[in-house]
């Protein structure tokens, strides 16, 4: 993997760009400067040869060392450090969804506080998926039920995970035959530390079978369990047209940014700010209204559901400080940096944490009222507001740049797109892979990082597939930097499809790049995959699909245990930066070639994104191939009659 970094100021976007160069005339430092002091990377870290789980050592191996003190070889030693990292992106979004679930079964008991059941309709579709009664029952009977489920789904010590029932017939057989099944999450994450702690788990395949056995309870489990809670809490999303980039603060309101995960916390803000009271306590501050903006995947949650602007994704967390316009950044868990209050120290903003799991230094702790959470918000925005008279006006410079997007694709929103409230099905999408308008799926998802080129692969890469008519599903920063290039307004995207996803686009009303949320809902993107193949035609698994999940810019744990439940659910997946792993053939050839033979999946490097297109096409093409479908596009949309002589 190259390290070569390109200029800071060669960010792909012109928004960071100005607020890059304003940093450095105020002096301020930020990830984009002090990845250029850690750029010379320690070659034991990257190559995951480092191992620091007994005190004998640390031990690197090298040539002449070739054993730590208690013999473990590069093999024992990357696979570890490889597994431990599957077990932090794991542990994040289980978590995530376990406060979740926890915050429904308060609901279902009457304790909801200002938390309701919003939506039914999904709540009773979830209970029948996992074989809870719910006709005849009420509505927060069905909920108890779904919860307690749930909540054993991290603490099942015999039984394995529920969850992977939903999965297709045959990928259940696949992860039976290698014993792949996880038993509860807890469990799952707890076998993992001790399997890697030292004196174990000493087998490289042993312990990599274990982190796609772990990566399991994340997309199938917590993950899943979070999309689908929040669905039920907050509403499963719809088409909704917003906002993105630092655009989108203004000048002349009190602007307050959400950051983190948890969309608990963001919920009530985007109700509070509504309220008549507080808005009139921002005239009074002399506001003209409250900018409520997300970032990270707090934004994809609240834009989902709300249609709240984002100002950008994690890359821009600290250049939204930089505008000086900012009063208030509200942070709860994953992916806000440690060095937000020491940029804030040089403009008015205040740094509000609010998970008690999560606190920084310099930032104030003002934990989020969980039995009064709307007077909690309201507290919260009424201190943004008194904020506002604190700015420095001759440090305001709020970027031009902000792009409208459309975003919202839950499954069942793309389902309804494709047929109708009564025939809403995803047989139209099926058809038209099979009859090769849609050449195949793309899932892009994933972080930033100043590791290269800002959203430039992203761009390049998501560009040219719509081009070649692929249709690509996105969530996470992936998703906020195709929404900040305007990617996501559907009649820029559809001009830059190519003309079979075009046709279809045009004709179903869904736009080439479809939003799919945050991180957690990259279970949606599996949900979706499972409705493809059960729908017909294009086989019965998920392995052998004509799709492929691509992490270009990753940089988190969480995106390491993503791209292991895709592939130990038989997906291939392409990043666009290696693991840790170069220090151990051994363990490179386990998760780059043997997982083919193992899952019907496997990673993929590809640093050059328009090499990563090729790649992704010629996977398309294979299974195209294999399922007998890579004929030349048809040129029209088949009718009924068409439809009954399809050879498949
Ligand atoms: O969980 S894409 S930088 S914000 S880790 Fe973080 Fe990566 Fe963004 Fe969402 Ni996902």
């Amino acid at each position: 993997m190259s390290t070569e970094v390109q200029d800071y100021k060669k960010v792909g976007d012109q928004a960071s760009q100005e607020m890059l160069a304003k940093a450095t005339e105020e002096s301020v430092d930020t990830c984009f400067d002090r990845y250029e002091t850690q750029k010379h990377h320690c070659k034991f870290g990257t190559s995951g040869v480092c191992c620091k789980i007994c005190h004998m050592g640390p031990c690197r191996i090298t040539k002449k060392s070739p054993l730590g003190v208690c013999g473990a070889d590069e093999d024992t030693i990357v696979a570890r450090n490889y597994l431990r990292e599957v077990v932090g992106g794991t542990a994040a979004h289980s978590d995530h969804g376990r406060h979740l679930v926890l915050r429904l079964k308060k609901v279902a008991q009457g304790e909801g506080n200002g938390y309701t059941i919003k939506d039914e309709k999904t709540l009773r579709y979830n209970a029948n998926l996992y074989g809870i009664e719910e006709e005849g029952r009420t509505k927060e009977d069905v909920a108890l039920d779904l919860a307690n489920m749930m909540l054993q789904e991290f603490s099942h010590q015999e039984e394995y995970l529920k969850t992977l029932t939903l999965a297709p017939v045959k990928r259940q057989g696949v992860w039976e035959n290698h014993d792949l099944k996880p038993h509860g999450i807890d469990r799952t994450v707890v076998e993992a530390m001790h399997r890697t702690t030292m004196g174990v788990d000493h087998d490289y395949k042993s312990l990599l079978m274990h982190a796609f056995r772990t990566s399991l309870c994340d997309g199938w489990g917590g993950s899943r369990c979070a999309s689908i809670v929040s669905d039920i809490m907050f509403g499963a999303p719809k088409p909704i047209k917003t906002e993105a980039n630092l655009g989108v603060l203004k000048e002349e309101t009190v602007n307050i940014i959400v950051h983190g995960h948890e969309p608990a916390l963001s919920e009530m803000l985007a109700v509070a700010v509504q309220a008549p009271e507080i808005k009139a306590y921002a005239k009074k501050a002399g506001a003209d209204g409250i900018t409520l903006a997300g970032l990270c995947c707090t934004a994809n949650e609240i834009l989902m559901r709300h249609g709240v602007p984002v100002a950008g994704n994690f890359l821009q967390q600290e250049l939204a400080i930089i505008t000086g316009a900012v009063e208030m950044m509200v942070i709860d868990v994953q992916c806000c940096m440690p060095s937000l209050p020491k940029v804030a120290e040089s403009y008015h903003t205040e740094i509000i944490s609010t998970a008690e799991i999560a606190k920084t230094v310099g930032a104030s702790h003002i934990e989020f009222n969980e039995d009064l959470p709307l007077e909690s918000a309201k507290e919260m925005i009424k201190r943004a507001i008194d904020n506002f008279g604190k700015r420095d006006k001759s440090k305001i410079e709020i970027p031009k740049q902000s792009a409208q997007m459309v975003a919202g694709f839950s499954v069942d929103a793309i389902k309804y797109m494709l047929g109708g409230t009564f025939r809403g099905s995803f047989r139209p999408l099926n058809d038209a892979i099979i009859a090769n308008r849609i050449y195949g799926l793309v899932g892009i998802v994933g972080c930033s990082n100043p590791n290269c080129k800002l959203e430039e692969y992203t761009h390049v890469l998501t560009k040219e597939l719509i081009k070649r008519n692929v249709l690509v599903l996105k969530t996470g920063c992936a998703a906020i930097a195709s929404g900040k290039a305007g990617m996501m307004q559907p009649e820029i995207g559809v001009e830059q499809a190519g003309d079979g996803l075009r046709e279809v686009c045009e004709t179903v009303g869904i736009p080439p790049i479809l939003h799919m949320g945050s991180c957690v809902d990259n279970s949606r993107i599996l949900e979706a995959a499972t409705e493809v193949v059960a729908e017909g035609g294009l086989g019965d698994d998920l392995a052998g699909l004509p799709a492929v999940g691509v992490a270009p810019e990753w940089m988190s744990e969480k995106a390491i245990a993503i791209g292991c439940y895709f592939v130990a659910s038989g997906v291939d997946v392409v990043l666009g930066n290696g693991f840790y792993t170069s220090g151990s053939p051994n363990v490179e050839k386990f998760l780059m070639e043997d997982t083919k033979d193992l899952f019907g999946g496997s990673f993929h490097v590809e640093e050059d994104p328009l090499k990563a297109v090729e790649l992704i096409m010629n996977i398309i093409g294979e299974a195209r191939e294999a399922l007998g479908i890579n004929k030349k596009a048809e040129r029209k949309l088949y009718d009924m009659q068409d439809r009954r002589e399809l050879d498949v």
